[in-house]
C-alpha cells in the first residue's frame, strides 16, 4: 500500500490518488487536468468540504522538471496531511479553502525518469532527431523567451517552439484558466536547493505584492526551520535563483493577480541533489507542511 517511505511510480501515485474518493467520498474528487504528449492523463485532486460554495483556492503543482521526484513525494504527503492529521491548524487550512493538488504536471518525462534517465528534466515531445522535449517551466505565456530560456531544442531550458507548445503545459493552462480569479495562492514545487522563491523570474525588481510575499515568506522559511534546522533561503526568483521566465507561477500570478505565489525549491542544497534519499521524504513533507501553515496564517492576519 502507498506510504511515505519510499518514492512511488506514476501509476502507484494515481491508483492512491483515485483510491481516495473512494476513501473520503465527501470531501475529495480527483480531477483531470488533461493530457500529455504521449496521451497520459494529468490527474489532481479537488479537497473541499464545502462542495456547492465556491472557496478561496490554493493550488499546488510539482513534479513539472522530471527528474524532482521529492516534489511529488511532498505533493501527495501534503494531500494526506490535508485529509488525515487532526491538528487545528491543519484541519483549519484543509477545511476553509478548496485545494487543487497535482502531484505530476509532466507525467511523460516523471515515468521516462523512471524507467530510461533517471535525470531528464523536460516533456518528452521531440524536436529534432536528436533532441526530445521542452522545458515546461519555460513554455508559459507571460515574458516567454525573455531570458535565462533557450531556443535550442538540446537545451534542458528549451522554452519550446512557441508558449504552452507542450500539451501538459496547454492543457493546465485551460484548467487553470477554468478556476480563474479564485486561485488565492498558486504553489509551484521543485527542487532542489531549500528556496522559497517569489515573481518573478524575468526581472530583479520588486513587483507587485512583493514585500508582503517578503515578510509572509520570511516567516515561513523561519517556521520550517523550527522542526529540524532546515534553512531556506527567501526572495524574488531572477535575484535569488537566476532569471528565468516563462514559468507557470509568473504566468499564472500575472494572468490572475494571485495575492499568494511562491516557488519552493525543496531539500536538499546538493549532497544529494536531485537523488534526495526516500528516508528524506516525510521530514521534508513535515517542514514543509509547517511552511504552508506559516503562510496562510500570516495571510489571514495581513488580510
Ligand atoms: O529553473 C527552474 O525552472 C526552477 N529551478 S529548477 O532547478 N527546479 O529547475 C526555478 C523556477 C523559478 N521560475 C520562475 N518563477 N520563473
Ligand atoms: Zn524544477
Amino acid at each position: 500500500s502507498f506510504d511515505w517511505r519510499t518514492y512511488h511510480t506514476l501509476d502507484e501515485i494515481y491508483s492512491w490518488l483515485r483510491s481516495l474518493s473512494d476513501v473520503y467520498p465527501d470531501h475529495v474528487t480527483i480531477v483531470n487536468g488533461g493530457q500529455s504528449f504521449e496521451g497520459r492523463d494529468i490527474l489532481g485532486v479537488k479537497i473541499s468540504y464545502t462542495p456547492n460554495n465556491h472557496r478561496h483556492t490554493i493550488f499546488i503543482e510539482a513534479n513539472i522538471h522530471a527528474r524532482e521526484w521529492i516534489t511529488s513525494a511532498v505533493a501527495t504527503f501534503i494531500i494526506n496531511q490535508l485529509l488525515g492529521n487532526t491538528d487545528p491548524e491543519i484541519r483549519y487550512l484543509a477545511e476553509n479553502y478548496d485545494w487543487y493538488i497535482f502531484p505530476v504536471f509532466n507525467p511523460d518525462g516523471f515515468v521516462y525518469s523512471h524507467t530510461t534517465n533517471r535525470l531528464w528534466r523536460k516533456t518528452r515531445q521531440p524536436y529534432s532527431i536528436l533532441c526530445v522535449g521542452a522545458d515546461p517551466n519555460r513554455n508559459w505565456p507571460y515574458q516567454w523567451m525573455q531570458g535565462g530560456a533557450s531556443s535550442f531544442p538540446c537545451s534542458d531550458i528549451y522554452a519550446g517552439p512557441s508558449p504552452l507548445s507542450e500539451p501538459s503545459t496547454l492543457s493546465m493552462s485551460n484548467f487553470i484558466n477554468s478556476l480563474g480569479y479564485q486561485i488565492e495562492a498558486y504553489l509551484s514545487i521543485h527542487s532542489f536547493s531549500q528556496m522559497l522563491l517569489l515573481p518573478y523570474g524575468y526581472t530583479t525588481d520588486h513587483l507587485d505584492n512583493y514585500e508582503e510575499m517578503k515578510i509572509i515568506g520570511e516567516q515561513a522559511a523561519y517556521d520550517l526551520s523550527r522542526r529540524y534546522g532546515t534553512q531556506y533561503v527567501v526572495g524574488n526568483t531572477a535575484e535569488t535563483i537566476y532569471i528565468a521566465t516563462g514559468g507557470s507561477m509568473d504566468w499564472v500570478k500575472h494572468e490572475y493577480e494571485v495575492p499568494v505565489a511562491y516557488t519552493y525549491e525543496l531539500r536538499d542544497t546538493g549532497e544529494f541533489g536531485f537523488l534526495l534519499p526516500a528516508e528524506q521524504i516525510i521530514p521534508t513533507g513535515l517542514e514543509t507542511m509547517d511552511s504552508i501553515v506559516s503562510i496562510f496564517k500570516s495571510y489571514e492576519i495581513l488580510h
